[in-house]
C-alpha cells in the first residue's frame, strides 16, 4: 500500500483567481495552462495501521493548516476506498515553493495520485483532477500534460469543476516557458488568501470574472490554431487583468518587485526588437516568458543580467501525472 507520483507544475495562461466556494474550492470562472516539463514533484503515500497522518515537503514535517490540507484530500481518498488506514506522505520538490511557481499544483497532483494509487484505487483523469482540485485549485490542470482546461462547473457540489487536456504536448512542442526566478523567499500573502480578499473586496472583481470569459476563448482559439502572437496577447492580458483586481483589492496586494519590473522593461524591449515573447506572472514576483523554442536561448541571454534576477528555468509543455519507482522513502 505505497505509491509514488510525479507530477509537474503548471503555468495559468488564462489565469484562476477568485473562488465561488471555498470549501470545495471551485472557481468562479475557467483557466488555461501549460504543464511544464523540467520541474516536478515526487510525491509518495504510504497507507499504514498507525494512530495518525504524517506529511513532510522537502524534509519539512506540515502541521497546522497544512497538514490539514494533506488530510482533507486523504479523507476523500479513504472514504472512496472504504478505508480507515493512516498515511505516511513525503514529498520533494526540485523547485522553489511558495515564490509564484505554482509548487501546490505539482504538489497537489503528485499527492491526488499517489493517495489514490497506494489505495487500490485506479480513477479516470476527471477523478483525480477533482481530487488534485481539492488539495489546490490549479493542481486539478497538472493531471494532464500539455494544455489543460479547468471548466468551472456550475454544480454545487464540484462534480463538473475539473480540467481536461485541451492539447496534448504534442501539439506544440516548440513553446516554451522561461521561468524567471527574482526571489525565492515565500511570498507574503498566500494566493489563498489574496483571492479572497480580492472577490471580497476589489471594485475591479466583476470585470475580472467578465474578461475570462473572451480572454479563454481566444486564447483556446489561438492555442489549438498555433497562433503564437495572438495566444501571447491574450496571456499578457489575463495577467494584468489579475495583477489589476489585486492590487484593487483592500489591503492592496502586490506582488511585483523592481526585478519583474526590470524584466517587463526588457520583454517590451525586445518585442520591439522583433523578438517574439510575452510575460505572464503568477501570485508571486517571478516573470514567466511564453516564447518558441528558437529564440528561447536569445531570450535567455538578454534577462539573465536584469539586476535581481537570479536564474532562468526554461520549460517546454509536460507530461501529466506518472507512476514511478523511485519513492521519497
Ligand atoms: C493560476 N494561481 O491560475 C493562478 C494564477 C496564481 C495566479 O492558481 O487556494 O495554489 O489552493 O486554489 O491554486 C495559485 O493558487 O490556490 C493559482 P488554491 P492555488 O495558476
Amino acid at each position: 500500500m505505497k505509491a509514488t507520483a510525479i507530477a509537474h507544475p503548471n503555468i495559468a495562461l488564462v489565469k484562476y483567481w477568485g473562488k465561488r466556494d471555498e470549501e470545495l474550492i471551485l472557481p468562479h470562472a475557467g483557466s488555461l495552462s501549460m504543464t511544464l516539463e523540467g520541474l516536478s514533484a515526487t510525491t509518495t503515500v504510504e497507507l499504514h495501521d498507525g494512530p495518525e497522518d504524517t506529511a513532510q515537503i522537502d524534509g519539512r514535517p506540515l502541521a497546522g493548516p497544512e497538514l490539514a490540507r494533506v488530510v482533507k484530500l486523504l479523507d476523500a481518498v479513504r472514504t472512496r476506498a472504504g478505508l480507515r488506514l493512516r498515511a505516511r506522505m513525503a514529498s520533494q520538490t526540485d523547485f522553489p515553493n511558495a515564490a509564484g511557481l505554482a509548487s501546490s499544483a505539482a504538489g497537489g497532483a503528485a499527492l491526488a495520485a499517489a493517495a489514490s494509487w497506494a489505495a487500490g484505487l485506479e480513477l479516470p483523469p476527471t477523478d483525480l483532477s477533482i481530487l488534485a482540485r481539492g488539495n489546490s485549485g490549479s493542481a486539478c490542470r497538472s493531471i494532464q500534460g500539455g494544455f489543460c482546461e479547468w471548466l468551472p462547473g456550475i454544480a454545487a457540489d464540484g462534480t463538473d469543476s475539473y480540467a481536461v487536456q485541451v492539447a496534448p504536448e504534442s501539439h506544440w512542442p516548440q513553446m516554451r516557458m522561461v521561468v524567471v526566478i527574482c526571489e525565492q523567499h515565500k511570498k507574503k500573502v498566500s494566493s489563498r488568501e489574496a483571492m479572497r480578499r480580492t472577490v471580497e473586496t476589489s471594485p475591479y472583481f466583476e470585470a475580472w470574472a467578465r474578461c475570462v470569459r473572451t480572454d479563454l476563448k481566444e486564447a483556446k482559439a489561438a492555442l489549438l490554431a498555433r497562433d503564437f502572437a495572438t495566444l501571447g496577447e491574450a496571456t499578457e492580458r489575463s495577467c494584468w487583468c489579475m495583477h489589476a483586481a489585486a492590487m484593487a483589492a483592500s489591503p492592496s496586494i502586490f506582488y511585483l518587485r523592481p526585478a519583474t519590473l526590470a524584466v517587463l522593461d526588457r520583454v517590451e524591449a525586445m518585442r520591439a526588437s522583433g523578438l517574439p515573447v510575452y510575460l505572464t506572472i503568477d501570485a508571486g514576483p517571478n516573470p514567466v516568458l511564453l516564447c518558441l523554442e528558437g529564440d528561447a536561448a536569445a531570450i535567455v541571454a538578454r534577462v539573465e543580467d536584469v539586476p535581481g534576477v537570479l536564474g532562468t528555468t526554461v520549460a517546454s509543455p509536460g507530461r501529466g501525472v506518472a507512476r514511478t519507482e523511485h519513492h521519497v522513502f
